[in-house]
């Protein structure tokens, strides 16, 4: 019991701290606009709203939170900031997808494939998550199907010797579904609980992108039939709206059914959680804090708007 009370609270301080910049950047503005006074007036919602638009919430979700914002303050003519906090925070909570705890048990291994644009974090989020099943017993096998660049094979190798879990590659270059079809093979072949496939998944033609996944897709079913159970998009939240927008070119090429928000460490642009768990209604599943093993996070909303309000 001891030893998970510690490694929470391990968990809580990485997030506080990687959340420090986002509370800055959203709280500061929040703060400036309702500075001097007691209570929220109409002009006070003025400078909220411009808060929320201009803190990569983004423009959608902070509507919709102003929208009842208006309503509350129209019903109990004022409320105070302490109000406002509780009020904010119960909004955005309930604005989020729930997330869940555990991979769901499936007959033979689990498939995870991971889709998103170069850069954003995708084989190292593969890491650290081999890295968490394997701690949990689990076996895991991965697959390198970004075969588009050596090196992106070279550092799923790297992270499969570092955290001590079999992996399926072939030559660069060779085609993805080849390789997903082989890894899907021998994980079965070996009883694994986990695959997690890598792919390259570039954004420079939708119908390219689509035509690959589907076909990667197609192939992954003849070995296990319901495979992948998940497709998970990685994304930048650094990036801000450039986030959003590559959620939305993905989930127009293919079905996406988690999300994993990276470098939340260090930018100030952590909002944009918020706004892509409101706006595409896929659950935000796992959050990158640092670029090490450890650095990954099973989100929970409740912890997050926890930290960002505290
Ligand atoms: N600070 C920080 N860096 C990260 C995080 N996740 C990934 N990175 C870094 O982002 C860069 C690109 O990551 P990579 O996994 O190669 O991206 P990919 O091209 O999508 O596979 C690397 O330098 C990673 O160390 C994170 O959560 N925090
Ligand atoms: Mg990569």
């Amino acid at each position: 019991m001891g030893i998970f009370n510690f490694f929470s609270k391990d968990k809580k301080e990485k997030l506080d701290k990687g959340l420090e910049k986002t509370k800055e950047n959203v709280f500061g503005k929040l703060s400036r606009a309702v500075a001097g006074k007691s209570t929220i007036d109409e002009l006070a919602l003025d400078d909220i709203e411009e808060a929320l638009i201009t803190s990569d919430i983004g423009v959608e979700t902070a509507l919709k939170i102003i929208e009842k914002l208006e309503e509350r303050v129209a019903k109990d003519k004022y409320i105070n900031i302490a109000e406002l906090n509780d009020f904010l925070k119960a909004e955005i909570s309930l604005l989020m997808k729930d997330s869940y705890d555990e991979i769901p048990q499936v007959d033979g291994p689990y498939v995870i494939m991971v889709v998103g644009v170069n850069g954003v974090g995708k084989t190292t989020t593969i890491g650290k998550l081999a890295h968490q099943f394997k701690q949990q017993g689990k076996k895991v096998v991965l697959g390198a199907a970004d075969t588009f660049r050596a090196a992106a094979v070279d550092q799923l190798v790297i992270w499969a010797d570092r955290v001590g879990v079999e992996i399926v590659k072939q030559d660069m270059g060779s085609d993805p579904a080849s390789v997903c079809f082989d890894t899907l093979q021998s994980a079965k072949a070996s009883g694994a609980d986990v695959v997690i496939i890598d792919t390259a998944g570039r954004l420079h033609n939708k119908i390219n992108l689509m035509n690959e996944l589907t076909k990667i897709k197609n192939v992954m079913a003849k070995v296990i039939p319901d495979a992948p159970h998940d497709v998970m998009l990685v994304l930048d939240a650094s990036t801000g709206q450039n986030a959003i927008e590559q959620a939305t070119q993905f989930t127009k090429a293919t079905e996406v059914n988690s999300l994993a928000l990276t470098k939340l460490d260090g930018t100030a642009k952590g909002g944009v959680v918020i706004g892509i768990s409101d706006q595409f209604q896929i659950p935000v599943r796992y959050i990158g804090v640092g670029e090490g093993m450890e650095d990954l996070q099973v989100f929970n909303k409740n912890e997050f708007v926890d930290s960002l309000f505290k």
